[in-house]
């Protein structure tokens, strides 16, 4: 499903991430780890969703390739920190050895945290292509979508309802926080890379990334059940082993799908009223809703 001009996004994501630890001088267990983690493998969604924001806007593909890059630097520490033996304790994770299994634990902390601040070394000294008006405003949403009040605060939720049954306005509030905050993010991120967006459509633009990133997490849940092991590169079936509340666990499969198609077609409606280069947005969010890993 991803285009050759996904692919090649994909690509130069990697190859981004990639020269974002060659310029720095990291101790070598240290850097060894990170690249384990970093580069090998991983969908790269969150760095097209940017690439996809900033196509629409006419942005700048330098400014767009510091914001891919940190925002999968993000995303990257957020696996590794939830694949501990404190969270949810898995040892396979983008079909390999998950980092604290292939290290140590403290390695694996070490790494996250090396990671979440390289993702704002990188939007900070990007001089040359952000502006520092865009370098505040791109930090300000990473942080928010991926601190307290985001994807730390919807882990938090979600440890603390392990094992307990959920209303749906409480599973909807972890699952905005925990997944969907940092999809929106990159989404808003990639947008900001250009200022021509009216207030408008930037409104149009939260309603569809707000109903992608909820339809990604549905989708998530309708995956570890329905994927193999093999498909996922993690361990399927993970939630029910560990007592998570998922969509599938509260309203059922069938109208999970429902669900996640529902929130796909109001993501695509906000779409329809910004109008012209949605094109990669569209596709983007049709992958993820037709995803089977
Ligand atoms: C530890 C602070 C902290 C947060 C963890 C993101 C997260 C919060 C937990 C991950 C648990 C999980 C598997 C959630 C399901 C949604 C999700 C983030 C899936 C992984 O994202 P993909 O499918 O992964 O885009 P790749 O490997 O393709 O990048």
């Amino acid at each position: 499903m991803l285009n050759q001009a996904m692919r090649d996004l994909q690509l130069r994501n990697q190859l981004q991430l990639e020269a974002a630890l060659d310029r720095r001088d990291i101790p070598a267990a240290l850097d060894e780890a990170m690249r384990y983690a970093l580069l090998n493998g991983g969908k790269r969604l969150r760095a097209l969703l940017v690439y996809a924001a900033g196509e629409m806007v006419d942005a700048n593909t330098d400014c767009l390739d510091a914001v891919a890059a940190a925002v999968e630097a993000i995303h990257c520490y957020s696996l590794i920190h939830d694949d501990l033996p404190a969270m949810d304790d898995d040892d396979l994770r983008r079909g390999q050895a998950t980092v604290h299994i292939k290290y140590d634990e403290a390695t694996a902390i070490l790494v996250g945290d090396a990671l979440n601040t390289l993702a704002f070394e990188i939007i900070c000294s990007a001089e040359s292509t952000l502006s520092d008006r865009q370098a505040r405003l791109i930090s300000l949403e990473l942080a928010s979508s991926a601190g307290a009040v985001g994807m730390v605060g919807g882990q938090m939720l979600d440890i603390g309802a392990t094992q307990k049954q959920l209303e749906r306005g409480e599973l909807e509030n972890i699952h905005q926080r925990k997944t969907g905050a940092l999809i929106k993010a990159s989404v808003l991120c990639g947008a900001h890379c250009a200022e021509t967006l009216t207030a408008e459509k930037n409104q149009s633009l939260i309603n569809f990334a707000d109903n992608l990133g909820l339809a990604f997490q549905v989708v998530d849940d309708i995956l570890d059940i329905e994927s193999s092991t093999h498909q996922l590169g993690k361990p399927s079936g993970s939630d029910q082993a560990l007592g998570k509340s998922t969509y599938p666990a509260l309203i059922g499969l069938d109208e999970s799908k429902r669900l996640a198609e529902n929130l796909y077609k109001a993501a695509i409606a906000s779409l329809d009223t910004i109008g012209d280069n949605t094109e990669a947005l569209r596709h983007l969010a049709k992958l993820i809703l037709r995803r089977d890993h």
